[in-house]
């Protein structure tokens, strides 16, 4: 099955053919990781390129990212591995101001199938919420996503706090999103820099020591 009817149903927002799409890739062996960055991670960059240069507008691009949600929630199941013993547990978020969520989600289903414990604590989440979901869920790893530039020191205001509450020694934290850089990663701290959801599962293994 060619990938690319798939990817043409995510820039049309067309949530009936992604959902079926998604399942005669799913049925045609694809395997999920393909799917996601040969399909549906290329469609959305198609749809982001149309909006910066105002070819399309703020409803379609809506229209497009619920598509593309309709068919990470159909990959989830098989991105999870289940009954398997947590490797770690991590919490994960979008900074404040920014309620851009669908690199954060699939982030967390890539670190689900790897066998993290994730709680998501969903978007525009402040400093002092990372703080609390650290201190609630004891987690190893806190994950930190942004797609603004504005928003982008917000990130570091997450680092701050945590060293305020003195976690800072007890987690490992690790950014991304399209402006993050990994000179900007260390720029503000960060203990690493993940380009894409697949190089967050190695790093967040990395940096566990885990194999
Ligand atoms: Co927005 N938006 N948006 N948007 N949007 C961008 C980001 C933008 C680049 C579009 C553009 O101008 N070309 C631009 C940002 C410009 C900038 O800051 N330099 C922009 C803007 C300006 C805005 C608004 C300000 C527009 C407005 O209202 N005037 C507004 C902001 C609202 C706010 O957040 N306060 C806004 C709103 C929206 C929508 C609500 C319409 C919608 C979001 C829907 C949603 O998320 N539920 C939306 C969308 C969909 C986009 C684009 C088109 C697509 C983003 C996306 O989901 N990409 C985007 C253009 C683009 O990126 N091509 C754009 C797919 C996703 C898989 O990629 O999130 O980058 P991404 O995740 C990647 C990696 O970055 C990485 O892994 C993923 C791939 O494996 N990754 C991590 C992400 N997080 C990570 C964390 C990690 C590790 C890796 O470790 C923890």
């Amino acid at each position: 099955m060619d990938l690319n009817a798939l990817k043409d149903a995510v820039i049309n927002g067309d949530l009936k053919g992604c959902t079926i799409l998604t399942e005669v890739a799913i049925q045609a062996g694809h395997p999920p990781e393909k799917i996601m960055n040969e399909a549906l991670v290329p469609g959305m960059d198609v749809v982001g390129e149309k909006f910066r240069c105002n070819e399309v507008y703020v409803p379609e691009v809506l229209v497009a990212a619920r598509a593309m949600k309709k068919s990470l929630a159909m990959l989830k199941p098989l991105l999870i591995q289940t009954g398997a013993k947590p490797v770690g547990v991590a919490v994960a978020g979008t900074v404040k101001g920014d309620l851009h969520d669908i690199g954060k989600n699939l982030v967390c289903m890539m670190w689900e199938g790897a066998g993290f414990e994730v709680v998501d604590l969903g978007v525009d989440v402040s400093p002092d919420k990372f703080v609390q979901g650290v201190k609630d869920t004891g987690a190893q790893i806190v994950g930190i996503s942004t797609l603004l530039t504005t928003t982008m020191l917000n990130m570091r205001g997450v680092i701050q706090a945590l060293e305020r509450a003195q976690l800072r020694e007890k987690v490992k934290v690790l950014v991304g999103g399209a402006p993050v850089t990994q000179t900007f990663a260390t720029e503000i701290g960060a203990d690493g820099y993940g380009e894409s959801a697949a190089v967050a599962v190695e790093k967040a293994k990395e940096l566990l020591g885990i194999a």
